[in-house]
């Protein structure tokens, strides 16, 4: 059996991942998982939600609210072994050489002899059939009266090649192709994480592997997507976020749209294909929808805004649903709240959590965002909050870090930087005794306080 991978097994070509952005939110989640919905209802497609980065606490209250399960862990776009790897039939060590030969003529000259146990002992090859024939009927007397039944009669173990090189499914192509390109042997052992067999990859299916097939929700910077984007193949891109999208070689589906969340768009899209998503759905993707709009109240609300909660709303309220007898407000108010609070939660985990990084000319830095249901919770954790940022900067070799604080009640946010250039004295927010600043009415990192940092910053 093989093992069950916390990776999508890249098999079949036609699959399609529909991802978010890295340190996923509640409409990155949602979104992907809503699309690749719809993808599926209406086009048929072999579509997938993945993810890439953790559940953060808000998310993962909103699925298991909604008994939903969150979609494949996928970091990195590079192809794998397991991506061109074929599992041909094997024989174990004693049987006899008979079936052996039987495998080789129907795989094209390679039978894998497999423990009992599932680990590799050898490949019997063309060339290993001939080495062995050559050592033993050769000069020995014995081996020169047998006839070819006989021959056939001696155990596989004898007649394998056992130096195999083997590598792990999830390992990438790309981080051992030089070195396999200069091994004499044309095929390699696939294995699982035991260690055990999955599979045979020849030397010449790696030459040009697979691209896999990805959609972007939620985000559109190749800074912010999976890992290793650029060897993949993106085919479309859906979002609500400031351009900074990689170049393509082919014409892709292109839309980036001015609304509060992409869970609007993909409720829009679900509405045009005269669709309405299962309860569950729609309420994950109204979920991201109030997330990301603090319950319609951040100015990047617009009126689409307020008609997808409301189709939302109406999908996901029904009677025997997990939301049945909700309102957008209260179940709004639930979201926000179980993401809040800086207390039970580690410093390095509040400035990463939903952390994106931007670059512009030669400054690279980072911004995270926090929710908190009162702004004064931040003056007690002022100091390890500042470490965590200096941290966060160092390991990434960013320039500067900055969080932002934001009180999902009030409307306000507070500052906090380590490293910022001097440029950012500049910034229109209220310097305070402790080094922060107050944004007052300052909620959104995307629509407010971003186009500021970057004017400055390019000024
Ligand atoms: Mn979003």
């Amino acid at each position: 059996m093989a093992s069950v991978h916390s990776m999508p097994n890249l098999r079949d070509p036609n699959r399609i991942f529909v991802i978010g952005h890295v340190n996923p939110d509640t409409d990155a989640i949602a979104s992907a998982m809503g699309y690749a919905w719809l993808l599926q209802e209406r086009d048929g497609a072999n579509a997938v939600a993945a993810r890439s980065g953790a559940i953060n606490r808000q998310t993962s209250w909103v699925l298991r609210e909604l008994n939903l399960e969150p979609p494949l862990l996928f970091n990195d776009a590079s192809p794998r072994f397991d991506s061109v790897m074929r599992r041909l039939d094997t024989v174990t060590p004693e049987r006899p050489l008979s079936e052996a030969w039987a495998i080789l003529n129907r795989t094209g000259g390679i039978a894998p002899v497999v423990n009992p146990d599932g680990t590799p002992y050898g490949l019997i090859t063309g060339k290993s059939l001939f080495n062995f024939l050559s050592r033993h009927m050769g000069p020995h007397p014995r081996y020169k009266d047998m006839t070819m039944a006989e021959l056939l009669e001696i155990p596989c173990k004898e007649a394998a090649e056992t130096d195999i090189a083997r590598y792990s499914a999830t390992t990438r192509i790309r981080d051992v192709i030089r070195r396999l390109l200069r091994d004499e042997v044309d095929e390699f052992w696939v294995l699982d994480d035991n260690k055990r067999y999955l599979g045979i990859c020849r030397q010449r299916d790696l030459l040009d592997p697979p691209r896999l097939k990805i959609i972007l929700v939620d985000h559109n910077e190749s800074q912010q997507a999976l890992g290793s984007l650029d060897e993949a193949e993106l085919i479309e891109i859906l979002d609500h976020h400031r351009l900074g999208n990689p170049t393509t070689h082919e014409p892709i589906r292109f839309t980036v749209d001015v609304v509060g969340s992409t869970s609007t768009l993909v409720s829009e899209l679900i509405e045009d294909a005269g669709l309405s998503a299962p309860p569950e759905l729609a309420g994950l993707m109204l979920a991201g929808l109030l997330s990301d709009t603090l319950v319609m109240t951040s100015p990047t609300t617009t009126e689409r805004d307020h008609q997808a909660a409301d189709r939302l709303a109406r999908w996901a309220f029904v009677w025997g649903a997990p939301l049945e007898g909700e309102t957008i407000q209260g179940f709004g108010e639930k979201v926000l709240a179980a993401g809040t609070g800086l207390a039970s939660r580690d410093p390095l985990d509040v400035v990463t959590t939903d952390m994106k990084q931007y670059e512009t000319g030669n400054t690279r830095f980072a911004i995270a965002q926090a929710e908190v249901s009162d702004l004064y919770e931040l003056n007690d954790y002022l100091e390890p909050l500042r470490d965590a940022l200096q941290e966060l900067r160092e390991r990434r070799s960013l320039d500067f870090a900055m969080l932002m604080v934001t009180d999902v009640v009030q409307g306000d946010s507070r500052l906090l930087m380590v490293d910022a250039p001097a440029v950012l004295e500049e910034l229109p927010y209220r310097p305070l005794a402790d080094g922060t600043r107050l944004a007052t009415g300052v909620v959104s990192r995307k629509k407010q306080l971003l186009p500021v940092v970057f004017s400055l910053l390019e000024d």
